[in-house]
This record gives C-alpha cells, structure tokens and sequence, in this order.
C-alpha cells in the first residue's frame, strides 16, 4: 500500500465545510486476487486545480476507480479518511451500468453531438439514479449545517437534486467540465428532465463557456418550460445562477517542470532526435471526440500536397489509452493504428517517419519537454468542452533555456474546443475543412517569428491569468454568493413551510367560518399543454370534498375556464364554482347565474383578430367564452409564441382601445373580456357575505388571481405558486406542495 498525499487537514466537521464530489476520487485503488489493495495517487487537472484552494481545507468524496471486495472496504475507507477522502463502492454491475452504461455512453456522447453513438436503456438509468443517490446518501453522512458542496460533471448529475431535498439548507454548486449541446440535440436524451431536474437542484451551475450555459437555459425553457436570465434560471421558487468559469491549468506546476534539470535533460535529447526537423505534436485520450482521424487527414494532405515538406515534418501524436474494454475505442484504436501505418508507407523513407505514434501515458517531464520543443501543437477536436493541452502547451513554450527563451511554436486549435473561445490569437481552425486546415498548418509553419511572438504572448497572459486555483476560488465565492441570493430570496419570498404552516393551520382549525378561493390551473393543478387535458385527478376531487365536509367551510373554485369545463369536472362535488373570471358563478347543487347587461358586440371584431394570428402562429387556438375570448399560444414555439403574443397585445390594446373591454396577458395566454369581468367581482361578493373575521383564504399562480388578491381583508391567507408577488402573503412551490398544504388543512 502506498500513501495517499493529504490535500487539506483532517476532515473538517465545522460549519461551512466543504464536500467535493466527482466520479473518481483523485487516488486509484487496485485490489490484487488475495485481497490485498494498492493506492496510486493520480493527479488530474482537478486535484491540482483545487490544490490551489490554498489552506481551505475540504473532504472529497468519490469512485476509487475498482470493485472493492466488502471484505476490505472498512481498511479501504479508514485508510482514506486519513488524507479527508470518502469512497463510494461501485460493484462490478454498477460500474458497468452508471458508469460504462450511462455516463460513458449516453451522456458523454450526446453532451458532444454524437447523436448516433447514443446509446440508452432504462435498466442502465435506473443504475445511473441508484448510484447517484448514494453519492448524496455518502455527502450527506458527512454534511453538517450549512455545508458547501462542490459536484463535479456529467457522472453526477442527479446529486444537487438529491441533495436539495433531502437538506435545503446545504450550499450546492455543480460544475460541468464537458459541452452543453444545443437543446435540439439535449432533447434526445430519454431521461432529459431528470438530468435538467437533478441539476437545478444546485444554487450555482458553471460552465466552461457561454454557449453552453446559453445552451442549458434554453433546453430548461425547452424541455421544462422555465424562463430564465442570462445569469439564473427560476426554479420552484428558487433562482439557479448559472455562470462561466473557464478552467484553466496548474501554472506552477507546469512553470517548475519546466524549469528542472530533467526537462532540460529530455529537450536535450530531443534536439538531437528531431535535429532541424518540424515538430507537429498531438496529445489526446483515445477518444472520438478528439478529431485524430481528421488530423491525420490533414497531415497526410499536406505533406501529399508539399513534397519539399517529406522528411522535414513529423507529426507526433501521442494518443492516451482510453475505455479499451469498449469494443468501439478499440476499432477506433486499429483505425487509427491502420491510417498511421499506410500514411507512413506512403510518404515515409530511411530515417523518416512522417507520423510517429505513441499508444501510452507519458512521463510528465517528457510531457513539458514535447510542449516546449514543439513548432505547432495541432489540438483539433470535434468537440471537447475545453482542452487543457492547448493551454499548457501555450504555457510551456515561454520558457528561458537552451531553446534562447524565444517561442519554437504555435497553436493550431480547432473552433469546437471551449479553448478557442479564450485563446482567440491561437490559428483557429473547422476540422472539417480539411483543405482550410492544411493552409493553417502551412501558415502555422511558415509563421514568421514576430507574429508567432505576437499571438503566443497574448495567449500566454491569457493562459497565466486563468490559473486553475483561482478557477476553483472564484466558482467556490460565485456558488457562496449565488446561494446567499437564493436564500435571501427565498426568506423574502416567504415560503409556507415548517413553523408559518402550522400557524395557518392552527389559526384555520380555530376560526369559523371559514372560506377558501382556490384558482384551478397552475394552483391545484400542474400548467400541461392543453386545457383540456387538465382534468382534475380522484387526488384533486378527493381533496376539494374533504375540504368543503369540514363544518363551517364553503370552498370556492375561481377560475378563468368556460363554465362547461367546471360543470363537467366539479358539478357533482359540494363546491361552489365561479367560471369565465366571475362571469358566470354557481352554488353547489344550483344552476349558474351571470352577470347580465353587458356590451357584447366587441366579440366579433376581436374573433377576426385572433383567428387571423391563429392561422399564422402554429400550435395556437381560440378558445370562446360567453363574456371573452382568449388566445392559447402553450403549444407553440415557446420564442416564437412569446414574440407574437407581445405583438399581439400591443395591437389589441391599440385596436381596441374605444370598446368596452379588459386585455389580460396571462400564463402563455391572452385573453380579451368584457370591462371591469374579473375574479375581484366574484371575491369582492363572496366576501361581502361573510362575518369579519373569517378565516379567509386565497390561492392563485397567475397574474389574473391578482383581482382576487386585491379584494382580501388584510388578515386573508394568500398564497401564490411560484415566485413571489408584493400582494400575497406566501408563495409556494408547485401545485403538487399546493395540494400537500391543503391536504394537512382538510386533515386537521
Ligand atoms: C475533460 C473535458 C476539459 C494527457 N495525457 C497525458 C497527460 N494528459 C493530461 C493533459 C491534460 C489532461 O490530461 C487532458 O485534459 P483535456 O482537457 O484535454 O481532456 P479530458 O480529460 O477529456 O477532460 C475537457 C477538462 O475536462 C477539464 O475541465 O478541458 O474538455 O473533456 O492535462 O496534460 N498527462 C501526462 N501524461 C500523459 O500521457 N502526464
């Protein structure tokens, strides 16, 4: 066994302290067939990116990376709670189904826009959600008050959810290291609401560019129909920041490595090796993201295209070992393995081979040397969600040595790296386009020395100021502050939970009698893309009986539908209904009345308005009322409909600005009625029969229940779904908590 070097003290139980959790922990394990185990200390980007966290102290918890045999799993566990890290054991299927199945290649492939590698079972997700929830079980076991937890990447998506609701007052930040696709692409993902769902359970997302945190915000309007800014999306109440955090790599430690004796000693090596010869170096995991097959197209083109250039360039890719036990990484592997030898038979001679290839890690001191002796460092993904070679070998090559300190190289960088949007003075290229590429790397080789010096100096300030410990220090106080907001916004918003809960039950159980006017659509009931499809639940019908059998107690729908839909839903329950926005009203058992006497005509003329949109709008429709006439645009396209609909309702305010009429612009609706019908009249009335001092309650979702809030006695219970309106007491989440809350009121 060999130690594991500490990155904090011991493991912090204050307030405040801090959890990271990524799918590796950043020691690998290996058990041997007796039952024996041994720890390597792997360092990746992450573990010296949070190095530069400084004395912050913090527990990581993550995979050690094998099947740990129940047997050793305490030794495994005691042994690493000594340098503050906490395993999560995977068995041998889990392994195979979170992380080969669903990590690997569901949602690896689709977040870079490999649709067609996209593979997806639902036994695999169900696995993926298992292990996802014993990541949280494992952080909230060691979760004090107020705690901050860090999760890192697409293995873990499901954690900030769990998190979230089983301790709302944890501070949780996620941080995704790979692309956020398009939501034409995201919406693939069979299990794409879960993903966006686990991940809004975060106070603070980043991401490594802003195309993709724009891309994750319009997937949430996409798939979940949520309206965000360019900084939070809004989310049961809550505000998600979202923000962009490049990462950036350990610029010290490159910095020493480069200066140590045995670089110095490899590049000497390597001077001698490659003489005057071009040095085109590749390093990239076995990967199809990486584009290599691209490159290699691009080399050989070059070199068919430039005979003098035979035998003074070599293209040294070194290509990490990768998922070899996927049979596709392995015929990726011979593929490339296949082009490289028909390549090097084509254009290779005594003493010249044109492609040299490395199937291996390397040494880290080999690693700097190769950046440094390099004359162009072709990085040229597909898509990577940053690329960390491109940076560090920018930052390699400024080095004062034998080279004479003056930069032997270039970047060549393909558009589709999240590095070419921060190092825009690298020579950007479309992989694709492999005539265009080879011009760049014939630009790249022949660049003359002070324009290389020129844009390698602007990158290397560029690649110093985003150093990876002051990466992971600004995402920690950007989460700190994202969470601080949410919290703030959440005591403001006043949330009817816990202690303010059971007031209004007491207070409810105490007071006779008692009214409740409960909006439909939105409060009772989730908002779904066509009215008709939102009938009320045996939940809901159940709900609304049990309420009004409590003595004393009249129980009010106030909704904006047509009176036909209530009479078909709620005639039959002991409730009284008022439809068409007070329009129209009924007590139970009774026949409906409406208001009489009033101006009609205008229906016509704004039927031919709304009819004309209708036609041009896809998706929308017309639904009739006896007093109104209202425009659905739900199941259109959410910009577009939202575009149409602004315009349409300027042009009604002007059109119709002489008759007697009330514009509303409600939820994805507009609706168009007759002047001074609101749900106000039919409270103002209702209330208007009870004693002072009722038990008055009121709950709505939408900006039309504002009629009916502005008629409440200052001593009502007003509730409001969603987020908080200056006119209401409380809010609260969802309809489903709506329904919770008022399932304890007719239970008490
Ligand atoms: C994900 C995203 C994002 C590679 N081979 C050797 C070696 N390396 C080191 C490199 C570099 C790292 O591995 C690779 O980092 P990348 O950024 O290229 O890619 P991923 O591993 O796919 O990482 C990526 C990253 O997360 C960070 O957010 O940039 O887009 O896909 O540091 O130097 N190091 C040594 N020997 C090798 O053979 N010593």
């Amino acid at each position: 066994m060999t130690e594991a070097s500490s990155h904090g003290g011991p493991a912090a139980a204050s307030a405040g302290n801090l959890i990271l959790a990524s799918n590796r922990l950043p020691v690998s394990l290996s058990v041997d067939e007796q039952g024996g185990w041994q720890a390597r200390k792997s360092s990746g980007g992450l573990a010296a990116a949070l190095a530069g966290l400084g004395d912050e102290r913090f527990v990581w918890v993550g995979w050690p990376g094998c099947v740990v045999p129940a047997e050793i799993r305490r030794d495994v566990a005691d042994w690493m709670a000594r340098s503050d890290l906490v395993p999560v054991f995977l068995s041998a299927e889990e392994e195979e189904l979170y992380y080969h199945g669903i990590s690997n290649h569901s949602l690896w492939p689709l977040l870079h826009y490999f649709t067609d590698k996209l593979e997806f079972t639902e036994e695999a997700w169900q696995v993926y959600c298992e292990v996802n929830r014993r990541f949280a079980e494992t952080i909230l076991s060691i979760a004090e008050p107020g705690s901050r937890v860090w999760i890192q990447d697409f293995h873990l998506t499901l954690v900030p959810g769990f998190l979230r609701e089983a301790r709302p007052d944890l501070e949780i930040g996620f941080f995704l290291h790979i692309p956020f696709p398009s939501s034409e692409i995201y919406r693939q993902l069979p299990a794409r609401e879960e993903v966006l769902r686990g991940l809004l359970g975060a106070d603070y997302i980043g991401f490594h560019i802003h195309d993709y945190a724009r891309h994750f915000r319009s997937s949430c309007l996409r798939v979940l129909g949520l309206e965000s800014e360019h900084d939070a999306v809004s989310y049961e109440g809550r505000r998600v920041g979202v923000g962009v955090h490049p990462i950036g790599v350990d610029v010290a430690g490159f910095e020493e490595r480069l200066a140590e004796p045995k670089t110095a000693d490899i590049l000497q090596d390597l001077l001698q090796r490659y003489g005057n010869r071009r040095l085109i170096l590749g390093v990239e995991r076995l990967d199809y993201t990486k584009g290599v097959r691209l490159k290699l197209q691009a080399f050989e083109r070059l070199l068919a295209q430039n005979p003098e250039l035979r035998g003074e360039v070599v293209l040294l890719q070194i290509i990490v070992p990768s998922r070899l036990d996927n049979p596709e990484y392995a015929s990726l592997k011979r593929e490339l393995e296949e082009y490289i030898g028909r390549l090097n038979g084509l254009y290779g001679k005594p003493g010249y081979t044109p492609v040299e290839y490395l199937h291996r890690s390397i040494d880290p001191h080999q690693l700097v040397a190769l950046y440094r002796l390099a004359n162009v460092c072709m990085v040229t993904p597909i898509r990577d969600g940053m690329n960390l070679v491109a940076q560090e070998f920018v930052l390699c090559q400024q080095a004062h040595d034998s080279l004479g300190g003056e930069y032997r190289g270039i970047l060549l960088l393909s558009e589709f790296a999240g590095a070419a949007q921060v190092l825009p003075r690298a020579l950007l290229a479309n992989p694709w386009n492999i005539e265009h590429t080879v011009e760049t790397l014939r630009h790249a080789l022949e660049m003359p020395a002070a324009e290389r010096r020129d844009r390698m100096d602007s990158m290397v300030r560029q690649v110093r100021g985003m150093e990876c410990g002051h990466w992971a220090r600004l995402f920690l106080a950007r989460q700190a502050d994202a969470a601080r907001q949410s919290r703030e916004a959440h005591r403001q918003s006043r949330v009817l939970r816990g202690a303010v809960e059971a007031e209004v039950l007491e207070r409810f159980r105490e007071t006779r009698p008692r009214v409740l006017l409960l909006d439909y659509d939105g409060t009772l009931r989730e908002l779904v893309r066509t009215p008709e499809e939102a009938a009320p639940t045996d939940e809901i019908r159940t709900l609304l009986t049990d309420l009004a059998k409590q003595p004393d107690t009249q129980v009010h729908i106030v909704s904006g539908r047509h009176r036909a839909d209530l009479d078909a839903w709620f005639s039959d329950l002991p409730i009284h209904l008022s439809a068409e926005h007070g329009f129209a009203w009924k007590e139970p058992g009774q026949d409906w009345s409406e208001i009489h006497g009033r101006d009609l005509d205008w229906i016509d003329v704004v039927a031919t308005m709304l009819s004309k949109i209708t036609d041009e709008v896809p998706g929308t429709r017309i639904e009739r009322k006896p007093a109104a006439l209202a425009w659905h645009y739900r199941m259109a396209d959410l910009d577009y409909g939202v575009w149409r609909a602004r315009e349409l309702h300027s042009q009604l305010e002007h059109d119709l600005a002489h008759l007697p009429v009330d514009i509303l612009h409600g939820h994805r609706v507009i609706e168009v009625r007759s002047a001074g019908v609101s749900k106000g009249g039919y409270v103002g009335r209702v209330l208007d029969e009870m004693p002072k001092h009722s038990f008055v309650l009121c709950c709505g979702d939408d900006r039309t229940d504002r009629d009916m809030y502005a008629e409440l006695p200052v001593d009502a219970v007003s509730i409001h779904v969603g987020e908080r309106l200056d006119d209401t007491a409380f809010t609260i989440e969802s309809p489903a908590r709506m329904r919770g809350f008022l399932r304890r009121l007719a239970d008490v």
